[in-house]
Parts: structure tokens; C-alpha cells; sequence
């Protein structure tokens, strides 16, 4: 059994959420049979400064060391691993995998390139003695002074047989972040991540770590999930971290059908004529010509301006609900409620931690108002 200790390094731009990948990486040490801690030091409350982060990460008389690097933050990172120096370090994350030279001319003596579930683990049996490094896929090192590089590891294809990220998130210290604990203590994730990879190809996109191969988890899976976060935290919104969560079309009808819900990225869904939605609905629900067959939808001006009554308004008031195009049935209709009164509350959350009020005018997280 390896002690593996995760530090997601100080950065300029806190992060209020655990970080997804940790929750991944842990969960999947653990269930490999290592002993983990971690250290979200990227969070507003956490220890920030390198002699508190390295006195915490030599209390735990670790055998590795992980670091989460991303570009925009990385001159940080390393600063940390200069202060960490000594300690048998191992890097991961976008940075870490575009560039793996780099960390290694760091101090680094470990890097993992691409997702990091099954490497990490097979790079802690290396420590227990229970591998060779050169057996390890995907991790590149420094062996004998000498920079090596493995062969790549594939995509992780069976997303199902990985360990369930909520398994790790006992080991993230609520009082890091400004989130209120839910009773037992534990802090809610910020998002699940239902897919991985993107086949599109944007030209400003750094997805390298999960690339262009799609691949899903079941829709039962994900349910599970779903269903968890209900009855242990009480959400009823959930965030999807997805690269490109709309990849394929049967894919998220069978998500839908697994939890009795539907997908809001902006609002309810309005039938414009035209589209594909309309085309196949319209008349099993009645709602055929009805832009000119019934009052206009009463949508207010969106947005006027950014104090409490019209964050609730823009988020939780929407026309389109109250006309129920898709004839849903009240209960329904009551969650869809919820999840936008619930929108609304987040954004006004977000809103009264903005110390600036000049910055508090500002429509950050707000849907255009042509989005719908
Ligand atoms: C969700 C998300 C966020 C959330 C994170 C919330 C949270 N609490 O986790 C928020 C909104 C906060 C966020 C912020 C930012 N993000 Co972001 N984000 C993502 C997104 C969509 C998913 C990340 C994720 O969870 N992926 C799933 C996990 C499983 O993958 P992963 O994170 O890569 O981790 C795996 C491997 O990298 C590796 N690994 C990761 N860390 C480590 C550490 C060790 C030691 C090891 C061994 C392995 C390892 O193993 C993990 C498991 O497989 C990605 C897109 C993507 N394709 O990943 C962008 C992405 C990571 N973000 C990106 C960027 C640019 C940012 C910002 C810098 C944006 C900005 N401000 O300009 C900020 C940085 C904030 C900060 N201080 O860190 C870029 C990073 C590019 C780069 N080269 O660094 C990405 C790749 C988007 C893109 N395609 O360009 N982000
Ligand atoms: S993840 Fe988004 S930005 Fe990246 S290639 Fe896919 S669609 Fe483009």
C-alpha cells in the first residue's frame, strides 16, 4: 500500500468546488488499495502558503507527491515544487500532459499523461515494488538521469468500471470553500461527468487529456448518481462537467429516460418552427402555428438590472413554463420549477460574494437573452 498525497496547487483564480479530477484519481487509489490525502489548496480557505502546504504534506509521510497542473497557473505550481523539493513527485492534468518535459525539468520525477485513474494506480504499485516503471502506459520519468517516455496509454473505454468519484469526497475539508455542508458533514461536487472526449476538433480547444474519442457512462450509471446526489445532498440541479455532453442523440434520450427529467442548458425549451423539435411534436402536443395562433410569450426585458427581484425574475420566471408546450404533468412541472427558483438562488449567491460592486453589475452568469 502506497500514501499518496494531492495537492491542487495555489492559484490567482480560486476554485469554490472540489476539484472533479481528485475526486476521480483518489477514488481510484483507494480502490487500488493506496492510502490517500489531498490538499485542495487552489480553494479560497485552504492553507496557501508553500511552508503550511509542505508541512501538512510531510505529516503525512507520503510516498507520493501529486500535482494538478493547468497552463494558465503553472508558474505557481512549480514554485510549490521547488518547496516541496526532496519529496518524490508526481504531476498530472491538461499542462502535464501536453508538455510532460517541462514538469520533469522541475523537480518532477513522475509525470502522467492523459486520464490518470489507471496510471496513477499502476504508478503506486511501482512505489509498493509491485511493477516496473517501464510497464507503467502513459507515465513519462526520469530514469537515471535520463528523461523516458512510455508508450501512450489508450482512452479509458469502460467509464462504468471506474470507482465512484463521490467515494473520495470525505477527503476535501469543507472549510476550505465558502459552501455550506450538508448534514454529515461532506461538501456536494460540482458537477458529474457523464461523458468523456469530443470529436470536434475547435481549434482553440486543449481537451488533450480526453481527446477526440467519445465515450459514455451507462444511463444507469449516471441515475445512480443523480439519484445519490437527490437523496444525500438534496440537489435537484445537477451540472454536467462533459466535454461535449450532446453527443449522441440516443445516448442522452436514454439519460432522460433514466431519471424522469430533462436537460436545461438555457431555460425552457421553446418549439420555433423550423427546428427538428417542432417538426417532430407539434402535432402529437398541439402546438402547431402557435406563434400566431396564441398570445405572444410574456417575456420581460432581459436583463434590466442586477439586484435580488431581478436575478428571481430572469431565472426563475419563465413564459415558457407557464405555457407547458410539452403537455408535462403538474409534478413535473413543479421540479422544473424548483430547478430554476434554485438557479436563481445560485446566481444570487454569486452575486452577493462579489466584493467589487462595480463588478456586481456585471451579467456574469446570466443566459443571453437570445439564448432561448
Ligand atoms: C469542469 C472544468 C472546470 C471547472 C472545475 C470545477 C471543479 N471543481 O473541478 C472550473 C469551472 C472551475 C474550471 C476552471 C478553469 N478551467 Co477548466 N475545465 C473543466 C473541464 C470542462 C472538465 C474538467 C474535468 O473535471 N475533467 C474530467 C477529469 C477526469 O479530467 P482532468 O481534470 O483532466 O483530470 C484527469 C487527468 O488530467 C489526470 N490528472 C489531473 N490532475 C492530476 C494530478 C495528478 C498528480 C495526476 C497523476 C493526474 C492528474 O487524471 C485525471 C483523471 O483522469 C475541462 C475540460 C476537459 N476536457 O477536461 C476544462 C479545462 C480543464 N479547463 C481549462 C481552463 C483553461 C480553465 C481555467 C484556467 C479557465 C480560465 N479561467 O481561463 C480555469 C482554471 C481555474 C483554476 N484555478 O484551476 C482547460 C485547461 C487547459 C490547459 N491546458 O490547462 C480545459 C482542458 C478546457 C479546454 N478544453 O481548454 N474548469
Ligand atoms: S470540447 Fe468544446 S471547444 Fe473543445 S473541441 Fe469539443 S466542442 Fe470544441
Amino acid at each position: 500500500m502506497a500514501r499518496v498525497f494531492l495537492v491542487n496547487p495555489p492559484s490567482p483564480e480560486p476554485v469554490r468546488t472540489p476539484l472533479l479530477a481528485f475526486c476521480h484519481l483518489a477514488a481510484s487509489l483507494r480502490a487500488g488499495g493506496h492510502e490517500v490525502a489531498l490538499l485542495d489548496a487552489s480553494a479560497p480557505h485552504a492553507p496557501h502558503g508553500h511552508a503550511e502546504i509542505a508541512e501538512r504534506v510531510r505529516a503525512f509521510a507520503p510516498d507520493l507527491v501529486g500535482l494538478h497542473l493547468k497552463t494558465l497557473h503553472v508558474q505557481p505550481a512549480y514554485a510549490l515544487a521547488r518547496a516541496l523539493a526532496g519529496l518524490p513527485l508526481v504531476a498530472g492534468g491538461p499542462h502535464a500532459t501536453i508538455v510532460p518535459d517541462e514538469p520533469l525539468a522541475q523537480g518532477v520525477r513522475w509525470v502522467v499523461r492523459g486520464e490518470g485513474e489507471e496510471t496513477l494506480v499502476e504508478l503506486a504499485d511501482v512505489i509498493d515494488g509491485r511493477r516496473a516503471a517501464t510497464e507503467v502506459a502513459g507515465l513519462s520519468w526520469i530514469d537515471k538521469g535520463l528523461v523516458r517516455h512510455n508508450p501512450t496509454r489508450p482512452f479509458l473505454m469502460e467509464l462504468d468500471r471506474l470507482a465512484p468519484p463521490l467515494s473520495a469526497l470525505d477527503l476535501f475539508d469543507p472549510s476550505w470553500y465558502d459552501a455550506r455542508p450538508v448534514p454529515g458533514g461532506m461538501l456536494a461536487p460540482a458537477g458529474i461527468l457523464s461523458s468523456r472526449g469530443c470529436p470536434a476538433a475547435c481549434t482553440f480547444c486543449s481537451n488533450d487529456v480526453t481527446g477526440r474519442r467519445f465515450r459514455y457512462r451507462s444511463a444507469v450509471s449516471v441515475a445512480a448518481e443523480v439519484a445519490l446526489l437527490r437523496e444525500r445532498f438534496g440537489l435537484i440541479g445537477f451540472s454536467f462537467f462533459d466535454d461535449s455532453f450532446a453527443v449522441g442523440r440516443r445516448r442522452v434520450r436514454e439519460l432522460c429516460t433514466a431519471i424522469a427529467g430533462g436537460f436545461n442548458a438555457r431555460g425552457v425549451v421553446v418549439p420555433y418552427p423550423g427546428t427538428e423539435i417542432y417538426q417532430r411534436h407539434h402535432e402529437r402536443f398541439g402546438f402547431t402555428g402557435w406563434w400566431i395562433r396564441e398570445p405572444p410569450l410574456a417575456y420581460a426585458v432581459f436583463p434590466t438590472s442586477w439586484d435580488d427581484a431581478e436575478i428571481r425574475r430572469a431565472y426563475a420566471a419563465d413564459a415558457a413554463l407557464d405555457r407547458n408546450f410539452f403537455r408535462h404533468p403538474p409534478h413535473r412541472l413543479e421540479r422544473i420549477r424548483q430547478a430554476l427558483v434554485r438557479k436563481a438562488e445560485l446566481t444570487i449567491g454569486i452575486q452577493r460574494r462579489r466584493p467589487d460592486p462595480g463588478i456586481a453589475a456585471a451579467p456574469i452568469g446570466v443566459p443571453a437573452a437570445g439564448a432561448r
